[in-house]
Order: C-alpha cells, then structure tokens, then sequence
C-alpha cells in the first residue's frame, strides 16, 4: 500500500489489477444490464416519439441520464446516476470504493458523481482533458475517480491513456493553481467554446508522455481530476465497457444530488460534456 500511495500522490493515478474480485463483477454485470436496458429504451423512446433529452430530464429529475453518440440519437455514449438507479451499487459497489479511498488517502471521501461509458464500435473518442474543469460548478477542487473494466480494453477498442509525470514535463504551464492533498496541482490550457471546448491544447498535448493503460475486466484505475486523459475510437466490433465513480473529500460536503438536480435541469449544458464524443460538447 505504501507504494501505491507514493505512486498516486506522485503520478495522480495507479493501476488495480484484478481490484474487484469475480463476485464483484458478477454483480455489477447484474447491475449493468438493468441499466444498459434502461438507457436504450430511454433512447429508443426519444427518438421514435420525437422528444428532446433536454425537456425530458427537466420533468425527471430522478430518471438516469443517458447521453447519445454524436452522430447516432440512439448509440449510447454514457449513462449517469448510477448509485441512484441501482441497489447493488449503492449498497454494495459504492461502500467498497470507499473503503479503498481511505486506505489509499487516510481521509473520507464521499461520491460525486458516477457514470458509464458504453463506448459502442465505432465510438467513444475522448479528447485529453482534466475532469476538474467539468466539476468547477460546485466547491470542492479534488476529486478521486475509480475507473472500473467490465470489459478488456485494448489499443484497437479505445483504451484511457494517461499523462505520465505530467507535472514536472509541465511544470508551470497551468492557468491556474489549486491547493489540493496531492499539493500545488495545476489546470492545463484548453481549448474554449466550440467543438473542442475543454479540450486541452494541442500545443501542452504534444509536450506529455502518455502511458496506454491495457485493461481485463475486475482491474481499476484510480485517478485524481487533474492528471490529463483520453481515449481513442472504439475500432473493434464489441463494446469497452467502464464505469466511472467520482468522489470529493467528505469535509468539503455531499454534492451528489445537487450535481445531478443540475445535471437533469441544465442535460444541453455544454459544462457537462466536456471533451465528450457527444453533440452537446459541441454548442455554447
Ligand atoms: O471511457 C473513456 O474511454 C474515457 C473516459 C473519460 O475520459 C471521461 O468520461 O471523462
């Protein structure tokens, strides 16, 4: 654990293998049809009575969010709060995750958001990115993230990559500065507005050593909300399946219903689809 603590503190993330043992897995497959289930129909409904996401979720509020691919109304991209639409995951999955957080960090750390991202063939690219930037609507500035494989992930089907030692190859190159546990972290440049709103500049992409992170199902990745990230297309014939638990700080409060009262209210938000191979990361 000391090891892994160090590596996290110094790299902002590490890598579980085999971090959720078979029956874990199991039970978040279980988990998993019921929701895929739920946000293909959501979808399918959408499209074929001619209704927009948007309206739909404002009278909602405690439907799960699902968001379509860019160029397929009903290709699923990613679905959200998780924890709220399953019991094995509140009850279960998310206690757990929180139970690894403390033993990494030694201090309480609450959810703050939670997601899937289906990455259907021929979809899924994320352009690099710090998730910070997409959660700066609400107080707390550090966030930890247990990213979870349902599926293996490979170069062909789109796995994450993250920027290795990123912070001594950008050492001053932040916009602005944050005081976090991990100490002084900064936010990269990035693209503003457009297309490729969040995205971090071509120029800060070019100067970073990015490491694949090949994947099998039951491995985990935690990683905090400043270390930069994508993922390539999915080019394969099968879906790469990961689920995504955010989590802040329990002294800075719980945000998870609020982040998603805002989310339902504001699902066009362009804020919430930072650096998404979604249509809304495209208008503002
Ligand atoms: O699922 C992926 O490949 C990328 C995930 C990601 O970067 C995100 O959802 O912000």
């Amino acid at each position: 654990m000391k090891q892994q603590q160090q590596q996290f503190i110094e790299q902002g993330y590490i890598v579980l293998e085999s971090g959720l043992n078979t029956s874990d897995m199991d039970l978040l497959e279980q988990s998993n049809t019921q929701l895929y289930g739920q946000a293909q129909a959501l979808l399918e409904n959408a499209a074929g009575q001619q209704y927009s996401l948007s309206d739909y979720y404002k009278g909602a509020p405690d439907e799960l969010i699902v968001v379509p691919e860019i160029d397929n109304p009903t290709k699923v991209c990613r679905y959200e709060y998780l924890r709220a639409s399953n019991q094995i995951i509140r009850e279960q999955l998310v206690p757990k995750l929180q139970e690894y957080i403390k033993g990494l960090t030694g201090v309480d750390f609450v959810l703050f958001k939670d997601k899937c991202n289906a990455k259907n063939p021929g979809g899924g690219a994320f352009e690099p990115h710090q998730d910070v930037i997409a959660y700066d609507k609400f107080k707390p500035n550090y966030h930890i993230t247990v990213a979870i494989f349902l599926d293996e992930s490979t170069h062909e089907n789109g796995c994450l990559h993250f920027a290795k030692n990123y912070r001594t190859d950008l050492a001053g190159q932040g916009v602005k500065s944050f005081t976090t546990p991990a100490g002084q972290l900064q936010v990269l440049p990035s693209d503003k507005g457009g297309s490729k709103n969040g995205n971090i500049t071509e120029e800060i992409c070019q100067q970073v050593n990015w490491q694949a992170i090949l994947a099998k199902p039951g491995d985990i990745v935690i990683f905090d909300s400043y270390v930069p990230h994508f993922s390539n297309k999915n080019e394969s014939k099968f879906p790469r399946r990961a689920m995504f638990f955010t989590f802040n700080a329990k002294a800075d409060g719980d945000y998870y219903q609020a982040y998603y009262a805002m989310k339902h209210a504001e699902f066009d938000n362009p804020a919430f689809h930072i650096a998404t191979p979604t249509a809304h990361s495209q208008t503002f």
